[in-house]
C-alpha cells in the first residue's frame, strides 16, 4: 500500500468506529518541543512546579521506537461519568471528567494494530503533547480554555499518540489556532473560579487550575475554598459553560456504585493491596485507582 492510502485507511477505520486520527511526519516532534521549551523559557510554565508532567514528555521518540517515521493522533469521544459513594446514611453522586476513563485506548489500539501489523509496521504509544499535536495535525482547535476540541466531539473526549515506522505520506501542518467562537466569547474565563484562565496571555496558569491542585497529593493551598470542587478528580467547570459544547454537557454515564463500607475505606486512605477485591476492580474500572492518594481528601471535600 502506498504511504497516502495507508493513513487514508487508518482515518477511515477510525471514523467507522466513531473515532478521529491523523498521521503525522516524525519531523514535528522537533517542533513540539521547541514549543514546549519557548513556553518554559519565556517563564509562562513553571518549571518547578510542572516538572512531573515535562518529564513525563517522551521527545526522544526514536530512542522510544527506533526508525519511528510517524505519530499517529487520535480522538476518542468520552463522557462524563457519575460515581455514586454512600456514607453516614446519604448518597453522594460525583462527577469523573471525560479523558480520565482509558477505555477507548485498547480499541483504538487494536484498530491501529489491525492495519499496521498487515504491512509488517509497528506501533508503540508516546506520551508528546497531545493538544498540540492534535491542532497541527488539522483535528482539533484550541478554545480560549486551552482546551483541545473536535468537531462533533465538543471538549468531551480523549488523545491518544502513537509512534509508527509507516511512512507518514503527506499532510498539512497547521500553527496553533483558536476556535472562531471564541472571539466573542468569554464565558469559561468568568466561570473559572480560581482565575486560571486569563485575558492577557493564552496559556492557562496551571498552577492554579484545581486539576492541577486536586490531581497533587500535596495539602490544598488555603486559597482554594473547598466548595469550588465539581469533580472527584479534575475540574469541568470551563467546559460546561462553554456553547461549543452545548450537546454534549448533559453526556454524563453512569459510573460504579461505593457502599458504605467501600466509601469508608476509601475515605480513610485504605492502600489498594489492602482494600477487598471488588472494592479495588471498582476502582480499577473506574480508571481512579492511581488517583487513590488523593481521592480521601477530594471526595472529603465534595462532601461538605
Ligand atoms: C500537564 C497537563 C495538565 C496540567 C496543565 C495544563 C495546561 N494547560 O498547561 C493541569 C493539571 C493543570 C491540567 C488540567 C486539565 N487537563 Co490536562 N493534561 C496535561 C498533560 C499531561 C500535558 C499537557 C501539557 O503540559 N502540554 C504542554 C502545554 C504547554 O501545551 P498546551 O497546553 O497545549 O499549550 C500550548 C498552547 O498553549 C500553545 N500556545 C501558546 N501560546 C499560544 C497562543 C495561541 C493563540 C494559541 C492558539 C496557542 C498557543 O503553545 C503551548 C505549548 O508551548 C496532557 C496530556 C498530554 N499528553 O498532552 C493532559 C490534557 C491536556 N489534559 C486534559 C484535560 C481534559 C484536562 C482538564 C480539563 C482536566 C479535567 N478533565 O478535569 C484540565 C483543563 C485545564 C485547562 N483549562 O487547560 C486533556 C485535554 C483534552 C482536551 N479536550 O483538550 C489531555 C490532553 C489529556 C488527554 N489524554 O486527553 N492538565
Ligand atoms: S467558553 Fe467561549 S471563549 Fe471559552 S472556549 Fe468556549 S467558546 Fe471559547
Ligand atoms: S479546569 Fe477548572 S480551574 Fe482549571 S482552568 Fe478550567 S475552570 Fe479553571
Amino acid at each position: 500500500m502506498v504511504p497516502d492510502e495507508e493513513a487514508a485507511l487508518i482515518c477511515a477505520k477510525l471514523e467507522e468506529r466513531g473515532y478521529r486520527g491523523a498521521v503525522v511526519p516524525i519531523e514535528h516532534v522537533a517542533q513540539l518541543k521547541r514549543e514546549v521549551e519557548e513556553r518554559l523559557s519565556q517563564k509562562e510554565i513553571d518549571a518547578g512546579l510542572y516538572e512531573k508532567y515535562l518529564t513525563y514528555f517522551k521527545f526522544d521518540v526514536v530512542a522510544t521506537l527506533p526508525g519511528a517515521r510517524s505519530i499517529i493522533v487520535t480522538v476518542a469521544p468520552q463522557p462524563q461519568r457519575n460515581a455514586t459513594f454512600h456514607f453516614n446514611g446519604q448518597s453522594y453522586s460525583v462527577i469523573i471528567p471525560p479523558t480520565y476513563y482509558h477505555d477507548t485506548d485498547n480499541p483504538i489500539r487494536e484498530i491501529l494494530q489491525g492495519i499496521l501489523g498487515s504491512s509488517g509496521c509497528q506501533l508503540h504509544p508516546i506520551a508528546l503533547p497531545v493538544k498540540l499535536l492534535a491542532v497541527g495535525s488539522g483535528i482539533a482547535e484550541y478554545g480560549k480554555n486551552n482546551i483541545a476540541y473536535v468537531e462533533g466531539m465538543g471538549s468531551f473526549l480523549r488523545f491518544k499518540a502513537f509512534l509508527s515506522d509507516m511512512p507518514p505520506g503527506r499532510s498539512d501542518w497547521l500553527e496553533p489556532r483558536v476556535m472562531d467562537e471564541c472571539d466573542s466569547c468569554k464565558a469559561c474565563l468568568n466561570a473559572c473560579l480560581t482565575r486560571a484562565i486569563v485575558p492577557d496571555r493564552f496559556l492557562i496558569h496551571a498552577e492554579r487550575c484545581i486539576t492541577f491542585l486536586n490531581e497533587s497529593t500535596d495539602e490544598f493551598p488555603e486559597w482554594l475554598d473547598p466548595a469550588w470542587h465539581n469533580s472527584l478528580i479534575g475540574c469541568m467547570k470551563c467546559q460546561l459553560v462553554c456553547p461549543v459544547n452545548k450537546q454534549f454537557v448533559k453526556w454524563v454515564e453512569q459510573g460504579e456504585d461505593f457502599t458504605e463500607a467501600e466509601t469508608e475505606l476509601i475515605l480513610n486512605g485504605v492502600l489498594l493491596d489492602r482494600l477487598p477485591p471488588e472494592t479495588a476492580h471498582k476502582l480499577n474500572r473506574s480508571y481512579m485507582a492511581e488517583y487513590l492518594d488523593v481521592l480521601p481528601r477530594n471526595l472529603r471535600a465534595l462532601m461538605k
